[in-house]
């Protein structure tokens, strides 16, 4: 019996804080899945292309990650593909809160876990929306995001 597990997320764009989580729970399940939340009221800096694309080539080394999107409720795309366990990384005391209001709903709605990581304490003040507002003022963030992301991101910001 393969065990799965799945990291949901906006990831706009992927953060060294989310693939330190995905690369983490590579080492503990068969197969990881990266989804990317459609949320349709909210543009992002990347597509959702863009986002997948960017997440395949900084998870590929690790062999057993598949990256997908999804709109409407995770627990839904959990039940999709016989996902029993969602992983999800704990930066704060900030982020307990939340985690824990929307684990007991998703293990209330549909019985799928939902297992906390500790974020690598390199990584506990990192978000997406903190990398790209340094970014956007020209402060170096090459240590917080992977190479490809680093790249895509000064492209996009040159365009803007
Ligand atoms: N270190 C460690 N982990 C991190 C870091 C970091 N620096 N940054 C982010 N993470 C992890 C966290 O586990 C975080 O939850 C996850 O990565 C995703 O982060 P983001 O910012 O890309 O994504 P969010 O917070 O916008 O994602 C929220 C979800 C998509 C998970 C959530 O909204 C959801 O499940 N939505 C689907 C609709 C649904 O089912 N709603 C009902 C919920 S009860």
């Amino acid at each position: 019996h393969l065990r799965r597990a799945v990291c949901p997320g906006s990831f706009d764009p992927i953060t060294n804080g989310h693939l330190d989580i995905i690369a983490r729970a590579s080492r503990l399940y068969d197969t990881v899945h990266v989804a990317v939340m459609i949320n349709q009221s909210k543009k992002g800096l990347f597509d959702i292309d863009e986002r997948i694309a960017l997440i395949e080539e900084v998870t590929a080394d690790l062999g057993n990650v598949r990256v997908e999107s999804f709109h409407g409720l995770l627990v839904d795309f959990c039940k999709q593909h016989d996902i029993p366990a969602i992983v999800k990384g704990l930066r704060a005391v900030s982020d307990f809160d939340y985690e824990l209001q929307m684990a007991q709903m998703n293990i209330g709605l549909s019985g799928v876990e939902t297992l906390f990581v500790p974020t690598n304490p390199a990584y506990s003040f990192l978000s997406s929306s903190l990398v790209k507002e340094v970014a956007q003022w020209g402060g170096d963030i090459s240590h917080l995001v992977p190479p490809p992301v680093l790249e895509a991101l000064n492209a996009r910001l040159r365009q803007q």
